[in-house]
């Protein structure tokens, strides 16, 4: 299966995924999706932007609907491309916050999950995660990765590390 080009690729579906981490505690809010895209695996909250919306405007909406939590003030960390062999084109904007308000409750998208950092499931998370997540979360990198699927197969990745901005 040949790879993308990355070069002339336009994302179709825009969305978002938004990590709240308790720094103190060294925890991140995880969920177990009920629903949609990914449903059954564990993932941040998140999930496609609303026209006329930001990406962090949704961020913190999904974040609210999945969950209940509000987080204040998230920061973006990274850009996913997602191409997928049955035609899908996604891009997902990575937000990381470390303040909320809100306790996390169960809803009709979501359980949520408080994990440890030094724990992170990803067995039961999409294959991509291995690559990012835990260089954002613990040591808040930023980056832009590239990742071909064919449903839930990961095909083909490229990643970069960026420097963040000041
Ligand atoms: P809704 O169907 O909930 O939007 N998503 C992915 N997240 C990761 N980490 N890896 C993937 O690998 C993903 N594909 C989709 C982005 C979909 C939600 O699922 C995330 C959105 O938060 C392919 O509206």
């Amino acid at each position: 299966m040949s790879s993308p080009d990355w070069q002339n690729w336009r994302p179709t579906v825009l969305a978002t995924l938004l990590f709240i981490v308790d720094e103190s505690a060294e925890r991140v809010l995880l969920i177990r999706k009920k629903r949609g895209l990914g449903a059954g695996k564990i993932n941040g909250p998140g999930g496609k932007i609303d026209p006329g919306e930001t990406s962090e405007a949704c961020a913190i909406r999904e974040t609210q609907e999945e969950l209940g939590v509000t987080a204040l003030n998230p920061a973006k960390h990274g850009e996913l491309w997602f191409q997928f062999v049955d035609g899908l084109c996604l891009h997902v904007d990575v937000f990381r916050a470390t303040q909320w308000e809100g306790l996390p409750v169960e809803t009709a998208e979501a359980v949520p999950l408080w994990t440890c950092l030094s724990e992170l499931p990803f067995q039961e998370m999409w294959a991509d995660d291995r690559y990012w997540l835990a260089e954002v979360l613990v040591e808040k990198k930023h980056f832009i990765g590239k990742f071909h699927f064919d449903g839930d197969t990961l095909l083909s990745q490229e990643l970069v590390w960026i420097a963040a901005s000041a």
